[in-house]
């Protein structure tokens, strides 16, 4: 018996050698230590010698099963470092100390403008804060007193996740936060991307950008909104822009109003991005609701204050002249490198 440990030792290390894929030290595996491999026989085959033998030939037995296991798993190491190896060198390899060659980066039209209106409003002194994405349904319409089963929630088609939280549906979601952060008075711009589930047109995405602006003080009146939405019109479009202003509803002003630019695309005329109307709705705005002060801390028989909600994404495509909004949102360097920056 001991001739046949020694032979099934060679034979394997034979076999072993030849086995290059992980499917095949599987086969090995099998042959050798499964419930009819080789190396398993062997120990059934002690039942029919002596006790002394017995002992001898296990501790052999056992020797053999412990090297054929751990050949086994060398073996497999080896195969997968070599696939790995195989990988990194059939990877194309670049050297990072070359010069850049060919297309350079350049900030996306949304990103140019979102830092103008931060920088202009910043010099009206206004407070620029950033908010999360993923947000709770107290954020995004309780806090903005829009209870559940509150109509208004129709308009806005949301993505819910499953743990109950919300992609936010507009930069309102935020104000509870400013108002609890800051108190009052404050003045603060806070943009970000917006998310719904929409039928998406040359005006609509399911994912755009607004930019909110608060401004909480004593005797704040429709005057300073007014004031306020005419001075950042002038400075990103460096030129006069018709706009109307009509009655608009959102639980969380009161009185509310539309915003509303003339298409610049069309002048007026009515295309397919103002749905040929000749407007665009672009930043909808109003005095804050009482119940959304009190909600955040603020005492609305003391303080009132304007809230606005720009449509970052529509105001880029006046400015550029951008007919449908999907191309701001495609990624197609082709139409984005025109917006590159000097
Ligand atoms: C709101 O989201 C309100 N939270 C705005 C607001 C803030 C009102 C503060 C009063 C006070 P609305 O759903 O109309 O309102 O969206 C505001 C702007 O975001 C729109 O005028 C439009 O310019 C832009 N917008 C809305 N939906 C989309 C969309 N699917 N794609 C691109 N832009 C959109």
């Amino acid at each position: 018996m001991k001739e046949k440990i020694d032979s099934l030792r060679q034979g394997f290390e034979q076999e072993l050698a030849k086995a290059a894929s992980s499917e095949a030290v599987e086969k090995l595996r099998v042959a050798y230590l499964g419930r009819k491999g080789s190396v398993t026989e062997l120990l059934k085959g002690l039942k029919d010698v002596g006790a002394q033998e017995k002992k001898e030939l296990g501790q052999h037995i056992n020797q053999l099963k412990k090297q054929v296991e751990e050949r086994l798993s060398q073996q497999v190491e080896a195969i997968r470092a070599a696939e790995e190896q195989r990988e990194i060198d059939s990877a194309q390899q670049y050297d990072v100390t070359l010069p850049v060659g060919g297309a350079l980066g350049s900030y996306h039209p949304i990103t140019v403008v979102q830092r103008q209106l931060e920088e202009i409003f910043a010099s009206m002194g206004f407070i620029v804060e950033d908010y999360n994405e993923i947000v709770t349904d107290y954020q995004c319409f309780e806090a903005v007193n829009i209870p559940k089963d509150h109509p208004a929630r129709d308009m806005q088609d949301t993505y819910y996740l499953e743990n109950g939280q919300l992609l936010k549906t507009h930069t309102s979601a935020a104000q509870n936060f400013i108002l609890q952060k800051y108190g009052a008075p404050v003045r603060a711009i806070f943009p970000g991307r917006c998310f719904r589930n929409e039928a998406t047109d040359a005006s609509h995405e399911t994912t755009f950008f607004q930019m909110e602006g608060i401004m909480v003080d004593k005797n704040i009146s429709i005057s300073n909104l007014i004031y306020f939405m005419k001075t950042m019109l002038s400075e990103v479009f460096e030129r006069d822009v018709k706009v109307r202003l009509r009655p608009g509803f959102f639980p969380f002003v009161e009185p509310g109003f539309e915003l509303d630019i003339n298409c610049l695309i069309c002048g007026g005329e009515g295309c397919s991005t103002c749905h040929h109307s000749g407007w665009v709705e672009l930043c909808p705005c109003g005095m804050i609701h009482p119940n959304v002060l009190k909600m955040g801390g603020v005492d609305p028989e003391e303080y009132t204050g304007f809230a606005f909600g720009l449509g970052l994404t529509r105001l880029v495509m006046m400015k550029y002249g951008v007919k449908d909004i999907r191309d701001l949102n495609s990624g197609n360097l082709k139409a984005l490198s025109q917006f590159r920056q000097a």
